[in-house]
C-alpha cells in the first residue's frame, strides 16, 4: 500500500480512469478532506462545496454528532441483518416515523433501493386493498424525471443516456407532463388501473425545475379522488434542503419541530434517502401509514443492509442535526438571499438566463447551448476560484451548499460566482 500514500491530484485521477468503470465524468479535483461547508484536495487547497454530493452532505462534511453516533456504534455493532432484531432499528423507526408523521418506515440503503421499495409496495397495495387485477397495476410517473439506476427505475427514465441498450425494460407506467394538472386527471381518468403517482416535489436531475404554486396540492386531491397512491421522492428535495423539513410541506410552521399545522401536501409514501445519513452512511427509507403499509409481510421484501444498527444510530443524529441547528430555517433564509443577489447579478449579465430554485437547491441557467462547453468552462474556474459546483444538461449549474453554512459564507460564495461568471464574455 506504501506506494499507493499520499497521491497527488493527476496520480488519482489516472488511477481511477485505469482501474475504474469510466461511469462518470466527475470535474477534475481530488478531494481528500471535509468539514462543514468546505473541502479540501489532496494538495491542500480549501473549497466552498456547492454540490454537497448531490444534496446528501445538507449536514456539512464530517458532522461531529453524527460521525460520534457512527464510530460509537461502528465500535458497538455493525450489522445483525434482519434475521435478529438490534436494539437500534425500532428507535429509529419511532423516532423518524414521527418526525415526518407516518405510522411506519420500510428501511433500505440507497435512494434507488427506497424507489423500488415504494413501487413494490404501491403495486401490492393496489392488488389486495384497491382491488386491481392481477399484473395490470399502472404507476403514473413525470417526464423527465430522476428516480435513480435500477433497470426499473430506467424503464420509465426518458434520459436517452441513462437508458440506451439497458432494455428490455420494465412494464407498467405511464408518463405524463410535470407540473400538468389537466395531463394528471386525464390519466387518473383514462384508466382504472392506476396504483400510484410517482413524482418529485422539485425535479432535481431536470435542472432543479419548480411546479407551479399548488401543484403537488392539487395533484394529491386528484390522485385522492381517484385512489391513487400519491408517491412523494423526497430523495434529493427532503431533510430541509428545500427551506422545509420537507418540499411537500407548506408555508406553516412545520420545518418546527412543534408544529401542529397541516403541510402542504401529505404523500402516501414518502422516500427518504441522501441527507438522512448526513452523508456519512447509505440510508434510505420509505414511510407510509399503516393501511398501506400492513400489506408487506415476511418474506415479501427486505435487505441484508436495510436496518442496520449503524444506519439506525446514523439516521438519528443527522435528523437531530436538523432538528437542532434549524436547517430548515437556515435554508430558507440564506435560499432567499441567493436567488435575490443572482438574479439581481442575471440582470446585467448576458450569460446567466434564469435563477430558480427552493431554499438552497438552486440552479442557473447559463444562455449557451447545452452543447457548448461554457457551464463547464465556468465550473472549472469556479474550483480555480474556490468553489464546487457540476453542470447539468449541459447548460445549467446546480448550486447546492450543505445547510449548515452562514451569512458570511453565503456573501463569500456568491461574491466567488459573480466575479467568476463575470470573466466570461458571452
Ligand atoms: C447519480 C441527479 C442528483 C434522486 C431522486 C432517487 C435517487 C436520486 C430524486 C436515487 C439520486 C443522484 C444520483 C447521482 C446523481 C444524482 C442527482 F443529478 F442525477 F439528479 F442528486 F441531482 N430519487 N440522485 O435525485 O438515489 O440510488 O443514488 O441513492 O446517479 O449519478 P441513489
Amino acid at each position: 500500500m506504501a506506494d499507493l500514500d499520499q497521491l497527488t491530484s493527476q496520480q488519482a485521477i489516472e488511477l481511477e480512469n485505469k482501474y475504474g468503470a469510466h461511469n462518470y465524468h466527475p470535474l477534475p479535483v481530488v478531494l481528500s478532506r471535509g468539514e462543514g461547508v468546505y473541502v479540501w484536495d489532496v494538495e491542500g487547497k480549501k473549497y466552498y462545496d456547492f454540490l454537497s454530493a448531490y444534496s446528501a452532505v445538507n449536514q456539512g462534511h464530517c458532522h461531529p454528532k453524527i460521525v460520534g453516533a457512527m464510530v460509537q456504534q461502528a465500535q458497538t455493532l455493525t450489522l445483525t441483518s434482519r434475521a435478529f432484531y438490534n436494539d437500534m432499528l425500532g428507535k429509529y423507526e419511532k423516532f423518524a416515523s414521527e418526525l415526518f408523521g407516518f405510522d411506519k418506515l420500510l428501511p433500505m440503503n440507497t435512494g434507488a433501493e427506497a424507489v423500488e421499495t415504494a413501487l413494490k409496495l404501491s403495486r401490492k397495495w393496489a392488488y389486495e386493498v384497491k382491488g386491481i387485477p392481477e399484473n395490470e397495476a399502472q404507476i403514473i410517473v413525470c417526464e423527465n424525471n430522476f428516480h435513480g439506476r435500477t433497470t426499473t427505475i430506467i424503464s420509465f427514465s426518458n434520459d436517452p443516456v441513462a437508458r440506451k441498450n439497458f432494455g428490455p425494460f420494465t412494464a407498467g407506467f405511464i408518463k405524463i407532463e410535470y407540473d400538468n394538472l389537466k395531463a394528471l386527471e386525464e390519466a387518473l381518468g383514462s384508466n382504472t388501473n392506476i396504483a400510484a403517482f410517482l413524482v418529485e416535489p422539485i425535479q432535481g436531475e431536470a435542472g432543479v425545475y419548480v411546479p407551479s404554486e399548488g401543484y403537488l396540492a392539487a395533484a394529491k386531491a386528484l390522485c385522492e379522488k381517484h385512489n391513487v397512491l400519491f408517491i412523494a421522492d423526497e430523495v434529493q428535495t427532503g431533510i430541509a434542503r428545500t427551506g422545509r423539513l420537507l418540499a411537500t410541506c407548506g408555508d406553516c410552521a412545520c420545518v418546527d419541530k412543534n408544529c401542529s399545522g397541516a403541510p402542504e401536501v401529505k404523500a402516501d409514501i414518502l422516500i427518504l434517502g441522501k441527507a438522512l445519513s448526513g452523508g456519512a452512511y447509505p440510508v434510505s427509507a420509505v414511510l407510509a401509514n399503516d393501511h398501506v403499509m400492513n400489506v408487506i409481510k415476511p418474506g415479501n421484501h427486505g435487505s441484508t443492509f436495510g436496518g442496520n444498527p449503524i444506519a439506525a444510530a446514523v439516521a438519528i443524529a443527522a435528523l437531530e442535526v436538523v432538528q437542532e441547528e434549524n436547517l430548515a430555517q437556515n435554508a430558507f433564509d440564506l435560499g432567499k438571499v441567493f436567488r435575490a443577489e443572482l438574479t439581481a447579478f442575471a440582470q446585467d449579465n448576458e450569460l446567466v438566463k434564469s435563477v430558480r430554485g427552493k431554499g438552497l437547491l438552486n440552479a442557473i441557467l447559463i444562455n449557451d447551448t447545452e452543447e457548448s462547453s461554457t457551464a463547464w468552462d465556468i465550473c472549472m474556474k469556479l474550483r480555480d476560484n474556490g468553489l464546487l459546483a457540476k453542470p447539468t444538461h449541459g447548460n445549467i449549474i446546480r448550486f447546492a451548499p450543505p445547510l449548515v453554512m452562514n451569512k458570511e459564507q453565503l456573501m463569500d460564495c456568491i461574491a466567488i460566482i459573480k466575479n467568476t461568471i463575470s470573466e466570461f464574455k458571452k
